[in-house]
């Protein structure tokens, strides 16, 4: 068998006592790697150094910083077949979809590379004759980041690059469920030449080594992506040591489908977001607000293309639609399917594929006439599932979409710029798609929601630099 991947602490790496088994989801019992489970005392030693690496790393250049970021770009986006592969046989998503999120992460390097050329401040005239202001920007320190199993390698690398890029150094902390490609991630930092303990990678549960990082008193803030309860615990937490936080958690994305939608246009923007990936997006579709005019042949159509979708193995070039991530994810998507049924919803699709044994196959659900109300319609499932809810018209469409506790993503399909502008203007989400699907976002600009989806700065694009970074205010006579 393979040597376990090991957790990279202080440019060194260390194995450990006990292991985590990572297990192929389209082939249960397929054991695709195995990791050293990092414990407490290996979140102390890798804060310890990176507090130790900061005082060198803050003052480097921006030169030897973007030399950095984009040879680790560079390499992710040489190896992203090898990097989807990997990733694919971890997590589940298709191969297109996998080399896809690989190559994210290679531009978002290269994109905070520039980026560390342009941490600007500005000079301001002073009340005071003979004095001038500067407002500058500087690195925060140690930043620990916390990441999720469903984007194994973007989320990481959208997170590492900008606070490398702005002179922090990290502790990394990979999803238990999915460690692999963030370990390989890990790998091409240190290959790159990173400098010891600028980068630390650690693997464990969330409750112990996710734990030991959020409150480790030498950590100056956290980046965390994952679930609402998760990010609940963490903010407590965080806010003892007074760390700055960045918090993305869930999301009950609305698509409003309007009578005057291209109708075609509308169902592959609604199969996309709600089914692609598996529904195991914070940003996927998971209620489809469809207005009278249109309904009954959306529905229908929407049925007819749902069972048109290729569910199987995530390798295969033909398959659209992979296994769920694990059993309990899986579980938790058929309790769900079970309770549309008896909030009274008429349930097509979702049950386990039972001629496909190996995995954990899920047939996408869709939950017709379902209200609002409904569970199924407020809580995130976080899986292959969509509510339909009829609307009469616009206004109510936008106040369906705007009437939950989540505020990440919302759609619209219509062909009316009107409405198209209206709804940009009164939906309640941070991110607004129009003829677009609600997952799917470029990796240059920002990134986050409101209300109990997100917390903190945006991450992404320019606007990472107001997390990563804190305001200096210096005067001079
Ligand atoms: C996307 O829709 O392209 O965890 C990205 C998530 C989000 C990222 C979604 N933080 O699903």
């Amino acid at each position: 068998m393979k040597k376990p991947c090991m957790n990279l602490v202080g440019g060194e790496w260390i194995s450990s006592q006990e292991l985590i088994r990572n297990f192929n989801p389209a082939r249960v019992k397929e054991l695709v790697s195995t990791h050293a489970r990092g414990t407490p005392e290996d979140i102390d030693r890798a804060v310890n150094t990176a507090r130790v690496a900061f005082q060198s790393w803050r003052y480097s250049t921006p030169s030897e910083r973007a030399v950095l970021l984009d040879k680790i770009g560079t390499s992710l986006f040489e190896r992203r077949q090898e990097i989807g592969r990997l990733l694919t046989r971890e997590q589940g998503k298709t191969l297109a979809e996998a080399v896809g999120e690989a190559t994210r992460a290679a531009e978002v390097f290269h994109f905070y590379a520039q980026e560390a050329f342009r941490l600007a401040g500005e000079v301001v005239p002073s009340t005071r004759p003979g004095v001038s202001v500067e407002v500058t920007r500087e690195p925060l320190g140690v930043v620990g980041l916390i990441t999720p199993w469903n984007f194994p390698i973007a989320i990481p690398a959208w997170k590492t690059a900008p606070a490398l890029a702005f002179g922090n150094t990290v502790v990394l902390k990979a999803a238990e469920l999915t460690p692999a490609s963030a370990h390989l991630m890990a790998e091409i930092i240190q290959d790159a030449g990173c400098p010891a303990g600028v980068f630390n990678f650690v693997c464990g549960s969330g409750s112990v080594v996710g734990h030991a990082l959020v409150e480790h008193v030498e950590v100056d803030a956290i980046s965390f992506t994952g679930s609402v309860s998760t990010g609940e615990n963490i903010a407590s937490t965080a806010m003892k040591h007074m760390k700055k936080i960045q918090l993305e958690m869930g999301g009950k994305n609305p698509m409003i489908v309007m009578s005057d939608a291209d109708l075609d246009k509308a169902i592959q923007v609604c199969l996309n977001g709600a089914f692609f990936a598996t529904g195991q997006r914070c940003t996927a579709s998971s209620r489809l607000i469809v207005e009278e005019g249109i309904h009954d042949e959306f529905v229908e159509k929407l049925i007819e293309e749902t069972q048109c979708l290729r569910v199987g193995d995530p390798l295969h070039k033909e398959t659209q639609i992979g296994p769920v991530v694990s059993e309990d994810q899986l579980n938790n998507n058929l309790y769900y399917v079970d309770l549309a049924t008896r909030e009274g919803a008429e349930t097509v699709g979702g049950d386990r594929i039972d001629s496909l044994p190996t995995g954990y196959y899920q047939r996408p659900a869709i939950f017709v006439n379902a209200t609002n109300e409904m569970r199924i319609s407020r809580e995130e499932i976080f899986g292959p599932c969509a509510s339909v809810i009829k609307v009469a018209d616009f206004d109510e469409a936008i106040n369906v979409a705007n009437d939950t506790e989540f505020g990440l993503s919302a759609g619209i399909c219509t062909t009316s710029l009107k409405r198209a502008r209206e709804f940009k203007r009164r939906s309640e989400a941070g991110l607004a798609m129009v003829n677009l699907p609600t997952a799917g976002v470029d990796h240059h600009v920002p990134f986050g929601g409101r209300k109990k989806s997100s917390y903190g700065q945006r991450e992404k694009g320019r606007y990472a630099v107001e997390f990563y970074t804190d305001i200096k205010t210096a005067y001079t006579a």
